[in-house]
Order: C-alpha cells, then sequence, then structure tokens
C-alpha cells in the first residue's frame, strides 16, 4: 500500500470506531408495551412499558403522543392524604443501564380522551419522545381487563407484577421479604 493509501484507509477506520460509540449512546429502547382493555364509554386510558437506556448518558422522557387519544400525559401515582392519586410529571429520567417500568400503580403514559375503545385483541401506536435519544414508537396491544401485564415480562419486585409470579417458591418468599424491608426502609 501507498502511504497515502494507507492513511486514507487508517482515517476510514478511525471514523468508523467513532460512529459506533454516538449510535450506542442514543441506545433507548421501549420494550413489553401494553394496555388494558376498557369498556367502549371510558374516556381515559394507560400504556405501560419498560423503557431501557442503553446509552451511557442520562436521559429522559419529556413528552408521549398518541393517534388514539385527544392527549397523551406522564403520569404518577402518589399518594395523597392517604389516597393513591395519579398526577402529570414533566418528564421521566431514564438513567444508563437502570430500566424504567411503566405500570399500573406507578408510571405511566395516560390517554386522555380515547378516540377509540381499548378493546382487547387491538393495537395502537405510542411514540415516547426523550430528551436526547431520537423518539421511539411502539405498537402496544391491547390485553385483557384484568391484565397485570405482557406475557414474559421481565419480573421486578413490584406487587402489581406478581400475577404472573410462582408464589409458593422459596426464591418469591425471599424476594417478598427483602422487597417489604427495602419499602419500610423507605418509609422512615
Ligand atoms: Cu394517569
Amino acid at each position: 500500500m501507498t502511504k497515502p493509501a494507507r492513511l486514507a484507509a487508517f482515517l476510514a477506520l478511525s471514523l468508523a470506531c467513532a460512529a459506533a460509540p454516538a449510535l450506542a449512546d442514543g441506545g433507548v429502547s421501549v420494550t413489553a408495551p401494553w394496555a388494558r382493555a376498557a369498556a367502549p364509554s371510558a374516556r381515559n386510558g394507560g400504556a405501560f412499558m419498560v423503557v431501557t437506556n442503553g446509552g451511557t448518558e442520562p436521559d429522559r422522557i419529556v413528552a408521549a403522543q398518541t393517534p388514539i387519544a385527544e392527549k397523551a400525559e406522564l403520569h404518577t401515582h402518589q399518594m395523597d392524604n392517604g389516597v393513591m392519586k395519579m398526577r402529570p410529571v414533566d418528564a421521566i429520567a431514564v438513567a444508563p443501564g437502570e430500566p424504567v417500568t411503566l405500570r399500573p400503580g406507578g408510571l405511566h403514559v395516560m390517554l386522555l380522551g380515547l378516540k377509540q375503545p381499548l378493546t382487547q385483541g387491538s393495537r395502537f401506536p405510542v411514540t415516547l419522545t426523550f430528551a436526547k435519544a431520537p423518539p421511539v414508537t411502539v405498537e402496544v396491544p391491547v390485553l385483557g381487563a384484568a391484565a397485570m401485564g405482557p406475557e414474559g415480562a421481565a419480573m421486578t419486585h413490584e406487587p402489581m407484577q406478581h400475577g404472573a409470579m410462582d408464589h409458593n417458591s422459596p426464591e418469591h418468599e425471599a424476594m417478598h421479604q427483602q422487597h417489604m424491608k427495602q419499602m419500610q426502609q423507605q418509609g422512615q
């Protein structure tokens, strides 16, 4: 190889290497989306999913959108005088390597003013907008009215997700104890 050719090859390789981490850095993924079926008269609904930041920089979900509702908001649940209430939040932080689970009773995408009913077996798109990463659109399947989450979804310590687990296993019992201890510690 001539000297300029070698230099060109080196430069091409450098550029390729430099591009790879940039792509990985925008690596926000949205998995296990689902919603619960609701009566045709229901005005509002929720969409749930797991958001994972595969990059190295903290990111935030700043907005949600769907064509099936007049408005989509980011909501959380909070205790207010002993009553669990929903409250809009400006953003949901997604730290690298710490998947955030949107679920009933916790953080969720609130669908306000449904334009079509959430019928079991149907699907609808939801687009999440991030502070840094490009927007992600997922197809959200509508599960049964009593669904606790999609089949095979990642297990969490949240009581709402226990429906899919073996409650009699010693592992589950240990996890439950651990979880209760954490809750008590957090409550102090
Ligand atoms: Cu809500």
